[in-house]
């Protein structure tokens, strides 16, 4: 089978999020261009949603009632038009045999689709950031599946590291799609003028290290031990290692990982005495997150030593805990938790 995997032309800046998957596709030899069209529906997707999150507020603003719009029509919470979206643009096309996604407890089995990938997704992630505007994102991973036997819920059960592409889709100051297939991460900024996705950062590197730290320390009491003398390792001074570290959380995890893909440093939601299995959810937050990391030299792991992209899940929604970030800070972590 041919590997979807490519590397971008150098020097693309500029081109759309459309060249781009179509100039990597002409680089693998007997591609069929059912990746490459599953990952521009993708890229339709995060168009569709970006309009709907840009004009959430006026919902409030123009006094809806939050059941029923000016024009009769019912006004759905966010979270369910994004999974919606992903439902109606998926199905259409033909590419993707099923879908599991955050909103829903079973997959979504196109029925007439001949395609051979899955796709995960969480469609709306940092749903409770919405009404503060604050940034939210949208986070999905593609898998393939065996056609030749029945696709089932199990045919999402493969490790992280056997998908062959994970992005995410944050709504910030601007609309930002950050996609990998393996060999390098790439960052397109959604012009709205234009309607189109332009490439806008190539080969995205995580600083090796950084100065920042992101944890929910709402939840400092029901750490373990270990977990605690990370955080106050963090927060000790010591100008050899440039600490304190600054502190940043918030809340949507497409924007504490994306500012840490950038920055550098380390986004920490551990497992703890209200969650000892972890929040975070391996199929379609932890594993897309751990995938882009790791294609951009940084590191994933699932608390103390456990790389992430190598769990094998046993649930659809197996809830994970989740360490990310610069190599030497992930590294740091390690050590902490296990001494
Ligand atoms: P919501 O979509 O329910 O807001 O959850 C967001 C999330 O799954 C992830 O995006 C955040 O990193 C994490 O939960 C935040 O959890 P806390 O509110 O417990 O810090």
């Amino acid at each position: 089978m041919t590997s979807p995997s490519w590397s971008p032309p150098s020097s693309q800046v500029g081109a759309t999020l459309e060249t781009f998957i179509l100039e990597g596709m002409f680089q693998v030899p007997g591609a069929t261009g059912a990746f490459s069209a599953l990952l521009n529906q993708l890229g339709l997707v995060a168009k569709l949603i970006t309009g709907r999150v840009r004009s959430a507020g006026l919902a409030d603003i123009l006094g809806y009632t939050g059941e029923t719009n000016v024009q009769g029509e019912t006004v759905q919470k966010l979270d369910i038009i994004a999974n919606d979206t992903m439902i109606a643009s998926l199905r259409r096309q033909g590419h993707c045999a099923a879908l599991a996604s955050e909103e829903l407890d079973d997959p979504v089995y196109f029925e007439k689709a001949a395609g051979s990938y899955l796709v995960v997704a969480d469609p709306l992630d940092g749903s409770s950031n919405i009404d503060v505007n604050v940034s939210i994102g949208t986070i999905f991973g593609i898998l393939r599946c065996d056609r030749s036997q029945p696709i089932t819920r199990e045919s999402f059960y493969q490790r992280g590291r056997d998908y062959v592409a994970a992005g995410y889709i944050i709504y910030g100051s601007s609309t930002v799609l950050v996609l990998t297939t393996g060999k390098g991460v790439h960052a397109f900024t959604y012009d709205p003028t234009a309607g189109e996705f332009f490439l806008s950062q190539e080969n995205i590197r995580c600083p090796e290290r950084g100065s920042i730290y992101s944890v929910n320390e709402g939840n400092h009491a029901r750490w373990s031990d270990g977990v605690k003398r990370w955080v106050s390792y963090v927060k000790d001074t010591d100008k050899a290692t440039a600490r304190p570290y600054s502190h940043r959380y918030v809340g949507s995890l497409v924007a504490d990982a994306h500012r840490t893909l950038l920055k550098g440093g380390i986004f920490a939601y551990p497992a703890d005495s209200k969650s000892p299995k972890g929040k975070l959810r391996l199929l379609y937050e932890a594993n897309p997150v751990a995938m882009i990391f790791e294609a951009a030299g940084g590191k994933a792991l699932l608390g103390g030593t456990e790389n992430v992209l190598d769990r094998m899940p046993s649930e659809l929604h197996e809830r994970v805990p989740l360490i990310v970030g610069s190599v030497q800070d992930v590294d740091t972590y390690s050590r902490l938790v296990n001494e």
